[in-house]
C-alpha cells in the first residue's frame, strides 16, 4: 500500500454500515494520508508521552504520603492520547476527555503544574478549583470542557457541542473519549445516532483497555467488540486501531479530523490499549488478573514502543531518550513543589458558582405592572413567549418530540416556530429524553440558548442523569468556568385522566438539586413573564407547566407585551385575608381561592399565596404571610410524603414558630400513583375538599 492510500483502507476497515452511502467528499477529502509529523513534533509527543507516565507514578507517592486522596491514570493509554491531541487544533477544537486523558490533555497543552494543583486540591486548580477529585479535567482557554464522575454522560454533550459548531460553521472539531466499557451506557449509541443522523463534527475516541474495573469487555459488548457492535450507524466512519501504536492512532485521528472539518460528519475510532494500572487507586487488579495477563500487558507498553520506533527513525538517541526521562522528572518535581506553595481553597468559597447572576435579589417593581393585552390562555401565551424570545435571541433553539409543525407540540405550546424560524432553529428530537437534555446541555456549553421540550413530565427520567449529575453541577464543578444555562420546559400535573403516566408531578424530586432554577406557574401572565425571565437568565431552568390548566379560563390573563419580564422568587399574594395563610403553587392555587371563598363564607379570612417559582423560593413572603395569620396550611398536587410542602413546614416551623398558633398542616396527593378513572383519580389527587377540611381544622385552634 501506498503511503498515500487512506488508512482506512490500508487497515482494511469498512466504511459503516453501508459502503454505498452518499457522504459528500468523504473519499477525496481522506485520498491522501495525514501529514507526517516532524521530528520535532515527535519528540514532544514521545515527551508528552514520558510525563504522562511519570505523573502517575509521581501522584500515586502523593498519595501515599496523604497529600492526595484518589488517583485514575493513564499508563498504558500515553500513545493513544497524546496521538489524538495531536491532530487537533488546541483552543479551537473542543474536547471531552474523560478521566484517563492525562496525556491528551498534557499534549493539548495542560501544564504538569496544573494537573498537581487539581491532584493537590489547590484553589487555583484551572479545571474545578478543587472541588473535583483529580482526574476532572478542565480549561477555558484549550476548550477541555469541565467532565465529571459518570461513566458516558459525556458523548451526548459533545454531540450539541458538536451541533452548535456546525451552525456557527467555523470548522471545530469535537472530541470525545471513554473506555470500552463505558460504550455500554444507553447514552452512547444515542450520541452516535444523533451524530451520525445529523453528520455532526465529533470523534467518538473509545479507548479500549479490555477492562471495566474488573469486567472483561467480553463480558461487557456483544462480541467484545465495540468496533463490531456500531457496524449499524450509517454516516458513522469507524476504525480499529492499534493504540500502542502512536503513528497508527495518530493517522486514524487525523483522518477523522480532516473528515468532521469538511462536514464528512462523525468517526468513531476504537484505540486498542492496556492498562498497566490497576483501575484506580482504590483498585488492586491482581485479584481479577493473573500474572501472565499483566506480563503481556506490559509487552505492549507503548512508551519503549515509540521509543524504539523514534530510534530506529534516527530521530532520538539512547542518551537523549534518557537525559529526555531525566528533564521530565525534574519538571514533574518542580511542578508538585510549585502546586504546594499555592493555598487551598478558602472555605468561605464553597458555596460559590451554584447559580449564576440572573435569578437572585428580584425586583418587585416589574411585578406591579398592569397588563392591558387581549385575555389569552396559559398555552397560548407560552406560545408567543417562545415566538418573541426566539425574534429576539437569534442563539435561542426549541427542540424536542413533536415540536415542529404541523403538530406544534403535543400541547401545541411550540405551534408556528418551526415554519416561522425554519428547522435551524426549531426542531424534532429523537424520541430520546437523554438525548434531548444531554445535547441542550452542550449546546448552551457552546454559547447557543436551548429550549427543548420534554413532552411529559412523566417522561423527564431518562434525562435526569443529565439534569442531576451534568446540568446541575456544571458551573459548580468547573468552578463558575463552564456553565451551561438553558430552559427545559415541561408539561407536568394530574387531573386530566392521564393515568400513572400522563400525570406526574415531579418538583419535589427536582427542588432538592441545588444548581437549578424552577419555576411552576398558575396563570396565563406569570407563565408569560416567567418564561421570558428563564430564557433571559443564566442558570439552568426547570419550567412546570400545568396541564390542566393550559386552556382553563380561571388561569387566562390580559396578555403581557413582548417587554414583561417576571423575575424568578417573587411569590404573589392572590388573595389577602387574616386568619389563615394559604401557601400554594401551580393548579392548587385555584383550588385553595376557591376554598378560600367558601370559609369566607363561614366568617374566616384565607390568605393565599401562589410561589410561583419553587427555586429561588420567596420566603420573605411566605414568612410574612404566616407571620400575619399565625396559622399555615401547605397545599401542593405533588404525593405527599418528601415533597415540597416538608421543606416548606421546615422552614416555617424554624422561622415563624414564635407566631404560630396551630400546627402547620399540609395537604398532598395520597402516596400511590396517579389512577386513570375518574373517581379513584379524584380520590387520589387533592382537591377543594381536602383543603376546606384542612382549613376547618386549623380555625378549630
Ligand atoms: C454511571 C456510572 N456507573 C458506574 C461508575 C463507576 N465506574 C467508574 S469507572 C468504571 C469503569 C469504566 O470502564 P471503561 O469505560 O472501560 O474505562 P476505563 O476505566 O477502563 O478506562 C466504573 C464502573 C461511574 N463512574 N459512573
Ligand atoms: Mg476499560
Amino acid at each position: 500500500m501506498s503511503p498515500r492510500t487512506p488508512l482506512r483502507q490500508q487497515l482494511g476497515r469498512t466504511k459503516g454500515a453501508d459502503d454505498s452511502m452518499a457522504i459528500p467528499n468523504a473519499e477525496t477529502e481522506v485520498q491522501e494520508s495525514p501529514a507526517a509529523l516532524s521530528k520535532e513534533k515527535l519528540l514532544a509527543a514521545y515527551r508528552t508521552m514520558l510525563m504522562g507516565r511519570r505523573i502517575d507514578e509521581k501522584h500515586l507517592i502523593l498519595l501515599k504520603q496523604g497529600k492526595s486522596f484518589f488517583h485514575i491514570g493513564g499508563s498504558g493509554h500515553e500513545a493513544a492520547q497524546t496521538a489524538a491531541a495531536s491532530a487537533l487544533k488546541p483552543g479551537f477544537d473542543y474536547s471531552f476527555p474523560y478521566y484517563r486523558d492525562l496525556s491528551f490533555c498534557l499534549e493539548l497543552g495542560f501544564t504538569p503544574k496544573d494537573y498537581f494543583l487539581s491532584a493537590l486540591h489547590r484553589a487555583d486548580d484551572p479545571g474545578t478549583g478543587g472541588r473535583q477529585m483529580p482526574g476532572h479535567f478542565g480549561r477555558t482557554d484549550l476548550r477541555i470542557i469541565t467532565q465529571s464522575s459518570p461513566t458516558g454522560t459525556q458523548y451526548l454533550q459533545a454531540v450539541g457541542v458538536a451541533m452548535g459548531s456546525k451552525k456557527e460553521g467555523k470548522g471545530e472539531v469535537v472530541y470525545v473519549s471513554s473506555g470500552e466499557g463505558s460504550t455500554s451506557e444507553g447514552e452512547f449509541f444515542e450520541a452516535i445516532n444523533w451524530a451520525a443522523r445529523e453528520a455532526l463534527p465529533v470523534i467518538f475516541f473509545i479507548q479500549d483497555n479490555k477492562f471495566a474495573i474488573s469486567v472483561p469487555v467480553a463480558q461487557q459488548t456483544a462480541g467484545g467488540s465495540v468496533y463490531e457492535v456500531t457496524k449499524g450507524f450509517k454516516g458513522l466512519e469507524r476504525y480499529n486501531v492499534d493504540g500502542t501504536d502512536f503513528q497508527e492512532t495518530y493517522r486514524a485521528v487525523t483522518e477523522a479530523v480532516d473528515r468532521a472539518r469538511t462536514g464528512g460528519g462523525p468517526t468513531l475510532i476504537v484505540a486498542n490499549v492496556v492498562r498497566l494500572l490497576p483501575h484506580s487507586s482504590s483498585d488492586d487488579h491482581r485479584k481479577y488478573r493473573t500474572k501472565e495477563d499483566l506480563e503481556l500487558d506490559k509487552a505492549r507498553d507503548p512508551i519503549p514502543k515509540m521509543a524504539a520506533w523514534l530510534e530506529e527513525e534516527g530521530y532520538l538517541s539512547k542518551e537523549d531518550a534518557s537525559a529526555m526521562a531525566d528533564d521530565v522528572r525534574a519538571q514533574v518535581d518542580a511542578a508538585v513543589e510549585e502546586a504546594e506553595s499555592h493555598g487551598l481553597p478558602d472555605p468561605a468559597t464553597v458555596t460559590m458558582h451554584v447559580y449564576g447572576k440572573a435569578h437572585v435579589n428580584p425586583k418587585r417593581e416589574m411585578d406591579e405592572v398592569e397588563h392591558k393585552g387581549k385575555k389569552v390562555v396559559m398555552v397560548d401565551a407560552i406560545n408567543h413567549a417562545l415566538h418573541e424570545e426566539m425574534e429576539r435571541n437569534d442563539r435561542m433553539l426549541v427542540f424536542g418530540e413533536d415540536v415542529a409543525d404541523g403538530k406544534g407540540g403535543v400541547f401545541t405550546a411550540t405551534k408556528g416556530l418551526s415554519t416561522k424560524f425554519g428547522p435551524e432553529r426549531a426542531f424534532n428530537s429523537p424520541l430520546a429524553e437523554a438525548s434531548i437534555i444531554g445535547v441542550a446541555v452542550g449546546l448552551g456549553l457552546k454559547g447557543w440558548k436551548p429550549v427543548p421540550e420534554i413532552q411529559f413530565g412523566d417522561y423527564i427520567w431518562p434525562g435526569f442523569m443529565q439534569i442531576r449529575d451534568e446540568l446541575a453541577m456544571m458551573r459548580y464543578r468547573s468552578n463558575g468556568t463552564w456553565p451551561a444555562p438553558m430552559v427545559i420546559r415541561v408539561p407536568v400535573g394530574g387531573f386530566i385522566h392521564g393515568g400513572h403516566y400522563h400525570s406526574q408531578c415531579i418538583e419535589g424530586f427536582m427542588a432538592h438539586i441545588p444548581g437549578i432554577r424552577l419555576a411552576f406557574p398558575s396563570t396565563a401572565a406569570d407563565a408569560k413573564g416567567l418564561l421570558k425571565s428563564a430564557i433571559r437568565g443564566d442558570d439552568p431552568v426547570i419550567f412546570m407547566e400545568h396541564k390542566g390548566i393550559y386552556r382553563q379560563g380561571y388561569a387566562s390573563s390580559p396578555e403581557p407585551d413582548s417587554d414583561y419580564v417576571l423575575p424568578f422568587g417573587l411569590a404573589s399574594v392572590r388573595r389577602e385575608g387574616t386568619d389563615i395563610s394559604v401557601i400554594t403553587y401551580g393548579a392548587m392555587v385555584q383550588k385553595s381561592l376557591e376554598a378560600a371563598r367558601k370559609m369566607k363564607e363561614k366568617g374566616v379570612s384565607v390568605e393565599v399565596v401562589d410561589l410561583r417559582t419553587i427555586n429561588p423560593l420567596d420566603q420573605d413572603t411566605v414568612f410574612e404571610s404566616v407571620r400575619k395569620t399565625s396559622k399555615v396550611l401547605i397545599v401542593h398536587e405533588d404525593t405527599l410524603t418528601a415533597g415540597f410542602g416538608g421543606e416548606l413546614a421546615a422552614l416555617i416551623s424554624e422561622h415563624c414558630f414564635e407566631s404560630l398558633d396551630g400546627p402547620v398542616l399540609r395537604v398532598g396527593a395520597l402516596d400511590t400513583p396517579v389512577p386513570y378513572s375518574p373517581p379513584l383519580e379524584n380520590a387520589m389527587l387533592p382537591g377543594e375538599k381536602k383543603i376546606l377540611e384542612a382549613l376547618d381544622r386549623l380555625a378549630g385552634y
